[in-house]
């Protein structure tokens, strides 16, 4: 059985746990005051000068006084020690040993629970402040993007061409050696093979190098008349450079009917460069070769910026090229099941990406494919 013991035993172990306790209370001693009490945040920003913010010194500082709250009077603390001791006192002594420990329970209990309180109303506010949100504020736009250049110019050549009664037809990319070259009049070992040479794939087919494809798919699958445009992408092994690319756009335009004539090319063409770049547009014809015309000519328009006086993007000559044209060759017809004795047609074809250069003044072609955004932006 264990030896009884007088409350004098108990007393200096009352007086230690007290005298702790104010030691290092002084540290939180200003915590029992209201959270928003200048002299709390004085003393927390003066005692937790390391944290960041109000918010980590607040924060730390409750850590701090929960740690010394479980050391004061937790379960493993000098203070349930002495609790359970109370149960050795003498009788007649016990209760009054009881209170004195009670009350020292209460003494420390009671201030380190109300600056924990605080500490954590604090911590609870600054926590709302920062992540509070203003809905008054203007709200931030999504980045709305717009279409590529050469898109827009495409657009812009097809709402013309509809306006003058021309469908838009939609060509092939993959195409075989008879839609890109044999239809167009040009056989094998033709001259013309080398300069549009393209890229081939293993089982014979090829990436069209001219959207001239597009007009024998077109009269096989419409016959005649037709009146027509193909824009579309087309390949060539061209090496990159500011006006080359092994990628670029073209525009096919095709009108076959009875009785057309070179005239109805001229005025059509002219009549597009005029609806582009403005009723002052003169329009111009040269005489070239393609194997699928007969005549060919190559046409030139008077420079949309200096009216044909001369300049840097007409390179002082006043003239810009813009592509190839003539009337459709019989042979081209024939292969595309349409009677040249019948009908007779014209077609035409110019590259965009190049007329896309010059309408923005920029010095290199390859700049439309990089796509480097603060580039493409500016054509919104
Ligand atoms: C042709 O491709 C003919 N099919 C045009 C045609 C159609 C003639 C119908 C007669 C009747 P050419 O090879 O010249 O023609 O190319 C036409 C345009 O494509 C050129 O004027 C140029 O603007 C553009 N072009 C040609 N090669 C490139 C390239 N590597 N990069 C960018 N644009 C190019």
């Amino acid at each position: 059985m264990t030896a009884e013991l007088n409350f004098e035993d108990l007393k200096p172990r009352v007086n230690a746990i007290q005298e702790v306790f104010q030691q290092k209370w002084e540290r939180f001693r200003y915590f029992v005051l209201d959270h928003s009490d200048p002299k709390f945040i004085e003393h927390l920003k003066a005692e937790w000068r390391s944290g960041d913010s109000l918010l980590d010194m607040a924060v730390e500082a409750k850590d701090e006084l929960e740690r010394l709250r479980i050391e004061l009077i937790g379960k493993k603390s000098e203070l349930a020690a002495l609790k359970k001791d109370v149960g050795r006192i003498r009788k007649e002594q016990r209760g009054i040993a009881g209170q004195a420990v009670n009350n020292l329970d209460i003494f420390i209990g009671n201030p380190l629970r109300d600056a924990e309180d605080q500490l954590q109303r604090l911590i609870n506010k600054l926590r709302t402040e920062s992540e509070r949100i203003d809905v008054t504020l203007p709200g931030r736009r999504p980045r709305r993007g717009h279409l590529h250049p050469i898109t827009m110019l495409r657009e812009r050549i097809e709402d013309i061409f509809v306006g003058l009664g021309y469908a838009i037809e939609d060509g092939r990319e993959i195409e075989t050696d008879f839609y890109n070259f044999d239809a167009l009049n040009i056989p094998e070992n033709h001259p013309a093979r080398a300069s549009q040479d393209t890229f081939y794939t293993t089982d014979g087919f090829a990436l069209r190098s001219q959207t001239s494809t597009v007009q024998i798919h077109a009269m096989q699958r419409r016959g005649a008349p037709v009146r027509m445009i193909a824009p579309g992408r087309v390949f060539r092994r061209d090496t990159p450079d500011p006006t080359h690319n092994p990628m670029f756009f073209q525009v096919e335009g095709l009108c076959v009917d009875r009785g057309i004539s070179m005239a109805h090319l001229k005025g059509t063409v002219a009549e597009f460069l005029r609806r582009m770049f403005g009723p002052e547009t003169v329009t111009r014809f040269r005489p070239s070769y393609f194997p699928f015309t007969e005549p060919s000519a190559e046409f030139d328009f008077s420079c949309f910026k200096c009216g044909g006086v001369g300049c840097r993007i007409c390179k002082n000559s006043g003239w810009i090229e813009l592509g190839g044209s003539g009337m459709v060759h019989p042979n081209v017809l024939r292969a595309a099941g349409v009677d040249p004795d019948v009908y007779s047609g014209f077609a035409f074809g110019l590259g965009i990406d190049r007329m896309c250069n010059l309408m923005y003044g920029l010095d290199d072609i390859r700049l439309l494919f990089e796509n480097d955004v603060r580039f493409l932006e500016q054509f919104d």
